[in-house]
């Protein structure tokens, strides 16, 4: 159905460019050259790498809790790389590949995931927002930053990530809707990976797809396989093109699935089947990605041994340099510091725990302070809850 200003109230079939086998779909082709998709692949792999390694880090102890970005580095590189540097990178708390990409030095994914404050300093001069976890909230940061792109006529939009849960929230309603009353340059990018902690895609709402949320806004929907780097590519440099040329913005909904756990402080096994897992992990974007350029002879496993020996260097670099910072810098109690005058008893409560799991040991948290069967710590398990 078509209104007098000629919108459209419909959602095009979902884009996919690359099947689950890495094979072109049928009157498809690839949005970029072989040397460009090469490129990306290394940043997907890139994250895979850095991702595995934060996850031992945290069971370590060396690092507090973080979201892993397993499974959607696809959504994740292959939007951004649509994007250019003068367009404003909004994040949630999972974009760690996201944030890679555009340039955030892997000490600062550490030092945020090991509770210092000098984890979330963006590089200076980048358009680039840092973590937030408050569900959906940075929605309405994205559309404040278009709307003051637009005021200043400077020709940059901004893109926003959230999960199928924040589609719940209602700031994620009220941002769409300013953007669309508003004409603000916003890509509202949501990562639908299946669930929201513990709650099934199914359950979070009735709706049959969460793209069609944006025809209330008046803004534009577009479905894509979010395992599949071109067709999110693809999506994204479309919907930039049209909040360039038209203020119109777009709700992307990514259909993708989070592999791993919600946060290091939670267990998918006890809500969802192996099943699940399995038919998810044959849809791998950096698996699909990689047969199809091994099959055009763009890649191959020496290029692959070589990337990883140069990311698992880069890798252990950052390690000791963020290792390095923590046995010289700040407490990472100053986290507590600089929010209240007066400190409330609750987190006086929090800080001391804190401090006497971090005193005198050059780990985050001791192994001593583990419960039997338990994955974290109690310590640990509060401050994950505080974080969360
Ligand atoms: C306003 C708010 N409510 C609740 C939480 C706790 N919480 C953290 S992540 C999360 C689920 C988010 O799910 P989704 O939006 O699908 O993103 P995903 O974690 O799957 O990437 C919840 C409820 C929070 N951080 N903020
Ligand atoms: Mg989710």
């Amino acid at each position: 159905m078509s209104t007098p200003q000629g919108f459209v109230f419909e959602i095009p079939p979902r884009l996919t460019v690359l099947d689950e086998e890495g094979v072109l779909v049928a009157g498809k082709s690839p949005p970029m050259p072989d040397a460009k998709a090469c490129e990306l692949y290394r940043h997907m792999l890139r994250a895979r790498l850095f991702d595995d390694r934060l996850l031992k880090l945290q069971r370590q102890g060396r690092i507090g809790t973080f979201a892993p970005s397993f499974g959607q580095e696809a959504c994740q590189v292959g939007s951004l790389a649509a994007l250019t540097a003068k367009d404003w990178f909004v994040p949630s708390f999972r974009e760690m590949a996201g944030a890679l990409y555009r340039g955030a030095p892997m000490k600062s994914v550490l030092l945020y995931a090991m509770g210092y404050e000098e984890g979330s300093i963006v590089p200076e001069g980048a358009r680039d927002l840092p973590v937030s976890i408050p569900v959906g909230g940075q929605s309405a940061h994205a559309v404040g930053l278009a709307w003051a792109m637009k005021l200043q006529k400077d020709p940059g939009i901004a893109i926003c990530y959230f999960g199928d849960g924040a589609t719940s929230e209602g700031i994620v309603y009220e941002s769409m809707n300013f953007a669309g009353v508003l004409r603000l340059p916003t890509i509202f990018f949501c990562q639908n990976n299946q669930w929201a902690i513990s709650t099934p895609r199914r359950l979070q709402t009735a709706s049959e797809t969460i793209a069609q949320k944006a025809i209330a806004a008046g803004i534009e929907a577009r479905q894509v396989d979010g395992n599949d780097l071109f067709a999110v590519y693809q999506a994204t440099k479309d919907a930039a093109e049209l909040a360039r040329s038209t203020g119109m913005s777009t709700l992307i909904e990514a259909i993708t699935f989070r592999r791993g756990v919600h946060t290091t402080a939670d267990d998918p096994s006890v809500y969802r089947t192996k099943t699940e897992e399995e038919a998810w992990a044959k849809r791998d974007p950096i698996d699909r990605m990689r047969k199809f350029l091994t099959v055009k002879g763009a890649w191959s496993d020496a290029k692959q041994g070589k990337a990883e020996e140069e990311i698992n260097a880069e890798i252990q670099q950052a390690i000791a340099d963020a290792e390095a910072f923590r046995q010289a810098g700040p407490s990472p109690l100053m986290m507590f510091d600089h929010t209240f005058s007066y400190m409330p008893p609750y987190l006086k409560r929090q800080r001391d725990e804190a401090e006497r799991a971090f005193t005198g040991r050059d780990v985050m948290v001791g192994v001593s302070t583990k419960k039997q069967g338990q994955g974290s710590s109690a310590v640990v398990g509060e401050l994950e809850e505080a974080k969360d």
